[in-house]
C-alpha cells in the first residue's frame, strides 16, 4: 500500500460533543439522550466510569448512544460543547484532559447548584429541577420532539431516579410536565422500575440478609438509631443500596451501617437519615466524610473495627441533636369544658373557638373526658342537647405525657384512632398534640 494515513492530529472537520460528568449516572443518560435528539449533531462522549446504579441501562443500550471514549477526543478540534448535569470542574476533568488545541464555546444544562459553576468561560441554563432531564425534556416538549417509547423509558429512568420515583423534596412541576409527556411518548413504567432496581448481584443479596440478621436498634438521644457492624473479607460494590433496603424494612430514624474489612484494615460506614434533626454530612465531616444531611458515608483506613465502631457510638451519644417530643409541638393553652355545661352550650363554644373537639377537665385541671363533634351529634340524633355533657363525652381518655417521642405519638393515635392527645403533667393537662400538630410536625422534619 503506497497511500499514507493522514496524520491524527490534524483534524480538519471541527466536532460538538456533549456529555455528563464523571460515574456517570442515570439522569446523565437520560440527559445525554435527549441531547442526541435536541442537538443530532453532537457526538456523545461517556465517562469511563458508570455508576453502578446506571451499568444495567448502559450496558442495554450503549449500541444506541454510540458513545466516544474521551482518549478519542486526542488530536479532534472542538468547537461546541455541551455539559450535561454537573456545573463543577473537576468532574468533567477526564474529558478536557483529552480537549487540545480547541476553543470550544460551552453550554451546560444542569440542576444543581448552578451559581457555583467553576466551568470558566461556559453559558450555564437549567435550574432548580428535580432532574436534568427535566430541563432537557421541557426544550424537547417546545420543539415537539417525538420520542421512541425506549428512549422515553430511558429519559423518564432519569427523572425517577433523581427524584426517588418523584417523592424527593428537589421535585417540582416541571418534573411531572416531563414525566407525562415521557409517558405520551410511550415509557414503560415497568422498565424504568427494572431499571432503578440496584440489588441484582448475588454478594449483595447475601450481605442483605446478614445486614437484616444483625442489625439492631438503640434509643439514642430519644431517636431510634438502627446499628450494624459486619466484617467483610474484601470490598464489595453496591453496598448503598442494600443500607437503603435495610433502611426500608426496618423504618428507623437513622441507619449507621459499618463495614470491616480486617485485611485491608478498612472501614466502611454508610448512613441514611429520615429526620431533618439528624445531620449526617455534620456528623461524618468530622471525620473526613460527608454528602448531604439525609445521606453521608466515610471511608476510613487504618482502622481497629471494633475500637471505631464503639467510640462512634460515644460519639453520637454526644453530638445528637436530642428527638422531638411531644411538649415541643403541642398546642399550649388548650381550650377545656367542665362536664355539667350543656350539650347545646358546648357545641356553640366548640363552633365558636373553630374546634373539632375539647378535653373535659374538673375542678383539680384533671382531664375526665374528651367531647369531639361526632359525641355531640350523637347527641342532637336523640334531642339530647340540653343533657349534660358528662353523658355524651368520652371517658376513659387515653392522655399522654410530654416527653413522648414522635414514633410514641404516632403509634397512639394509630392505634386508638384518636385525632388529639391531651399531654398531662403530674395529671394536670398541659396541652393537646392534634392531628394536625402531628402533621406539620411531619412535614417539617421527616423525610
Ligand atoms: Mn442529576
Amino acid at each position: 500500500m503506497d497511500c499514507i494515513d493522514p496524520p491524527k492530529s490534524v483534524q480538519s472537520i471541527p466536532m460538538n460533543i456533549a456529555f455528563g460528568h464523571s460515574n456517570m449516572d442515570i439522569d446523565c443518560l437520560g440527559s445525554l439522550l435527549l441531547v442526541k435528539k435536541l442537538f443530532p449533531d453532537y457526538r456523545l462522549v461517556k465517562s469511563n466510569l458508570i455508576h453502578p446504579a446506571a451499568r444495567k441501562l448502559y450496558t442495554l443500550y450503549q449500541d444506541y448512544f454510540d458513545f466516544l471514549n474521551p482518549e478519542e477526543l486526542q488530536g479532534e478540534r472542538i468547537d461546541h460543547i455541551i455539559i450535561v448535569d454537573t456545573c463543577t470542574a473537576h468532574r468533567v476533568k477526564e474529558y478536557f484532559n483529552h480537549i487540545k488545541h480547541s476553543d470550544p464555546m460551552i453550554r451546560i444544562m444542569d440542576h444543581h447548584n448552578l451559581e457555583s459553576c467553576d466551568i470558566l468561560g461556559a453559558a450555564v441554563e437549567g435550574g432548580p429541577y428535580g432532574a436534568t432531564v427535566s430541563y432537557l425534556g421541557k426544550l424537547a416538549m417546545t420543539q415537539g420532539i417525538a420520542l421512541r417509547p425506549e428512549e422515553a423509558t430511558i429519559a423518564l429512568a432519569g427523572i425517577y431516579a433523581d427524584t426517588g420515583r418523584l417523592t424527593y423534596e428537589n421535585v417540582c412541576r416541571a418534573d411531572y410536565e416531563v414525566a407525562a409527556y415521557l409517558l405520551d411518548m410511550g415509557a414503560s413504567l415497568r422498565l424504568v422500575k427494572s431499571f432503578l432496581e440496584n440489588i441484582i448481584e448475588d454478594d449483595q443479596i447475601l450481605i442483605l440478609n446478614q445486614l437484616l440478621l444483625v442489625a439492631s436498634t438503640s434509643n439514642i438521644q430519644g431517636h431510634r438509631i438502627l446499628l450494624s457492624y459486619l466484617e467483610l473479607e474484601d470490598q464489595v460494590e453496591g453496598l448503598a443500596p442494600v443500607v437503603e433496603k435495610v433502611m426500608d424494612v426496618e423504618n428507623p430514624d437513622a441507619y449507621f451501617a459499618f463495614f470491616f474489612i480486617p485485611k485491608k484494615k478498612t472501614l466502611l460506614l454508610i448512613a441514611r437519615s429520615r429526620r431533618a434533626r439528624i445531620d449526617l454530612h455534620e456528623l461524618l465531616y468530622v471525620y473526613g466524610g460527608g454528602g448531604h444531611q439525609a445521606a453521608a458515608a466515610v471511608t476510613l483506613k487504618h482502622q481497629d473495627g471494633p475500637g471505631f465502631y464503639t467510640q462512634f457510638l460515644a460519639y453520637l451519644e454526644g453530638s445528637l441533636k436530642p428527638a422531638i417530643r411531644a411538649k415541643d409541638i403541642m398546642t399550649r393553652n388548650v381550650h377545656t369544658i367542665r362536664d355539667n355545661l350543656s350539650l347545646l352550650d358546648a357545641a356553640l363554644f366548640l363552633e365558636s373557638k373553630d374546634l373539632t373537639g375539647v378535653p373535659v377537665v374538673n375542678d383539680q385541671g384533671k382531664v375526665s373526658g374528651f367531647l369531639s363533634l361526632r359525641d355531640i351529634m350523637k347527641g342532637r340524633k336523640a334531642a339530647q342537647m340540653h343533657s349534660p355533657v358528662k353523658a355524651y363525652m368520652t371517658k376513659n381518655v387515653v392522655v399522654s405525657e410530654g416527653h413522648l417521642t414522635m414514633r410514641e405519638v404516632e403509634r397512639i393515635f394509630y392505634k386508638h384512632h384518636i385525632a388529639h392527645l391531651p399531654i398531662v403533667e403530674e395529671g394536670r393537662l398541659v396541652g393537646v398534640v392534634t392531628q394536625w400538630d402531628y402533621l406539620q410536625y411531619k412535614k417539617a422534619s421527616a423525610q
